[in-house]
């Protein structure tokens, strides 16, 4: 217990919602959290001392733990995600439903009793800059300390902002959390939109049990962006600056474990870093957008701090995530070398001697980490962070970039010719499953926006939310769509990625400056031979030739599959999309 804090005055409509809570699930004790480090400190070393938690090596990674998560509670669990709304149609085909009473009814009798002998905290915490008028407030309570901690290098853990903030009328997202028994046929995680409320049991895991992050900033943000006239997206953004120095900024949209943390952070080979270009981070996983005065598009990050995939990084590929990843991080699930440190597959140096179970490893059993295994750092430890992250009014974006895994068809890189084209270009996304959520992996799935598992309401009504928003800007950002992911005929990717991937920002910059032309690919406008900058990288002709193709066939394929896929939301989609598709597949075929 923080006994020698002194309290904020709590508003009488939170303390009531604290007193039920606890009287149904029925703690031992009341912890109000109130985000101090010593407060980290004191929940770290109590989860230590109950093995929770294991400190690294403090000569090579001092303040940094090791937490392993339950073997069956390792992602977000899409199959048991709900968004509840009183009308079914509200929801929409692309979530799972529940009445919200019936839903209620099911979570009270899970909660019920459930945190006997634990201590429940309360953790209240503004998403986005302080000061900014785009930032929300949340309160999380929880019955988990690791979920405390993460919270406190994910969000801005500010009880005196948060609760003056409600006490002068502001709503607030109201996430209940318990761990309950960890058992996979006990866990739901329940998203109530029209409450503004979440209700989360049985998982200690990422995006099910950080309510703050996918179930508060994207899904039941989504919704309330959708009633007040902006967007909640699943979208880094990133600062670019031109070799003259011009500033630009780029909000992408990638699906879970595709690239946007790599993308946020990106170094720009030698040539370019001589040449002057700068890539600095504003975020990298959750993009709030609203429309500005100025008819432009502006960004916030709700986010302050990063729940990065750990397999995969290392100096070559994230240089910037590897200089934040030395001091003062929770991993978790990754491996654990024999003096320590933290291991995981991409590594070049150490060798694990155990894996994220803690079972002494030997090759043959397979990866050391688990593919989904995670960092959790304060953005601020990142070398690349933007102090622009912390301005109030965000940043005016100038691009808007999809893109997916897609081993073939979907081009290196190509601009929607306007916004509609954008749009339904977004919304026909598709991209092979990965480890962030149970279930196949390598599996392509639609997924529109990056959003299939975030978006709190109807696609149908998504996208018509998406092309009024766009109507409305007299500056819309380009749109893009972008593929680091096409595969050779050996199964190895043919694009380098990484920081190599500034050669198809610097391509976007370009269009979006006017500087370059591009040749019509009816589905896209592409690079034209020559414009997208090369020098140094070894590709051949016809692997360049691959990655920036239009196959017809291919696409009047993609196209049909994409209409099919539509379908499952009328009466909801916008005609506009159809239109646009009807013509794309006519402008193929002639
Ligand atoms: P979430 O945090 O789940 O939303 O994932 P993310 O979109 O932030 O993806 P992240 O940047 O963490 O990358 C996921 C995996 O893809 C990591 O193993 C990366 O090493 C790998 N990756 C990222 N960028 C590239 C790239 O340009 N090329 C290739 N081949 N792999 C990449
Ligand atoms: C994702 O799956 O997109 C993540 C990880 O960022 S989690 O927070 O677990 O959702
Ligand atoms: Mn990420």
């Amino acid at each position: 217990m923080a006994a020698a804090v002194t309290m904020p005055a709590i508003p009488a409509n939170v303390a009531e919602w604290i007193a039920a809570f606890a009287r149904l699930t029925g703690p031992a004790r009341v912890h109000f959290c109130d985000g101090s480090e010593a407060e980290f400190d004191m929940l770290a070393a109590r989860l230590v001392a109950e093995g929770k938690l294991i400190p690294l090596n403090p000569d090579t990674h001092p303040r940094c733990f090791l937490h392993r998560s339950h073997p069956d509670d390792v992602a977000r669990v899409e199959h048991l995600t709900f968004v509840c709304t009183r009308e079914r149609d509200e929801a929409g085909p692309n979530n799972q439903w529940l009445p919200p009473e019936q839903a209620h009814a099911r979570m009270r009798e899970l909660f019920s009793g459930c945190m006997r002998g634990r201590t429940l905290y309360v953790v209240p915490y503004v998403m986005g800059p302080p000061d900014s008028p785009y930032s929300r407030l949340g309160i999380e309570l929880t019955d988990s300390a690791y979920v405390v901690l993460n919270l406190h290098r994910m969000t801005r853990v500010l009880p005196d902002r948060v609760y003056s903030r409600i006490a002068g009328g502001e709503p607030f997202v109201r996430g209940l959390h318990s761990v309950g028994e960890l058992d996979p046929n006990r866990r739901f995680i329940m998203h109530y939109p029209e409450e503004l409320a979440i209700e989360s049991y049985g998982s200690g895991y990422g995006g099910n049990a950080l309510l703050a992050k996918k179930c508060h900033a994207l899904r039941i943000a989504s919704w309330q962006a959708r009633q007040e006239g902006w967007l909640a997206e699943h979208m880094l953004i990133l600062r670019i600056e031109t070799s003259e120095g011009e500033p630009y900024h780029i909000a992408a949209a990638f699906p879970s474990a595709c690239g946007k943390t790599n993308l946020a952070m990106l170094v720009p080979p030698p040539a370019y870093r001589a040449a002057g270009w700068r890539v600095s981070t504003i975020g990298d996983d959750i993009a709030w957008l609203h429309p500005g005065a100025d008819g432009r598009l502006w960004a916030i990050n709700p986010e302050a701090g990063f729940f990065g995939v750990v397999p995969g990084t290392s100096r070559a590929t994230n240089p910037n995530a590897m200089a934040m990843l030395g001091e003062d991080v929770i991993f978790t699930n990754v491996g654990l070398t024999a003096d320590g440190q933290p291991w995981w597959e991409g590594l070049s140096e150490g060798v694990p001697a155990y894996d994220w179970q803690g079972r002494p490893w030997r090759r043959e059993m397979g990866p050391a980490a688990h593919p989904n295994a995670r960092f959790t750092v304060r953005a601020s430890r990142c070398p690349s962070y933007s102090p622009l992250a912390e301005s109030p009014a965000g940043v005016p974006i100038d691009a808007i970039v999809f893109g997916g895994r897609r081993a073939d068809l979907v081009p290196l890189v190509m601009q929607a010719q306007d916004w509609t084209q954008g749009v339904l270009l977004g919304a026909a996304m598709a991209s092979e499953t990965t480890a962030a959520a149970s279930g196949a992996t390598g599996v392509l799935r639609r997924d529109p926006m990056a959003m299939q598992p975030f978006c709190g309401y109807h696609f149908g009504d998504y996208f018509e939310h998406w092309l009024r928003i766009g109507a409305s800007l007299r500056s819309p950002p380009g749109v893009f769509l972008v593929n680091w992911f096409r595969r050779g005929t050996d199964g190895g990717f043919l694009w380098p990625g990484f920081g190599e991937n500034i050669r198809v920002l610097e391509w976007i910059v370009r269009r979006v400056r006017g500087e370059v032309g591009a040749w019509d690919g009816v589905v896209g406008w592409l690079p034209e031979e020559g414009d997208l900058r090369l020098e140094g990288l070894a590709l051949d002709g016809s692997t360049l030739s691959r990655l920036l193709e239009v196959d017809r066939e291919g696409w009047a394929a993609e196209l049909a599959d994409i209409g099919r896929f539509l379908d499952g939301f009328e009466p909801r989609l916008p005609e506009r999309l159809r239109e646009r598709l009807r013509a794309l597949k006519r402008a193929l075929a002639g």
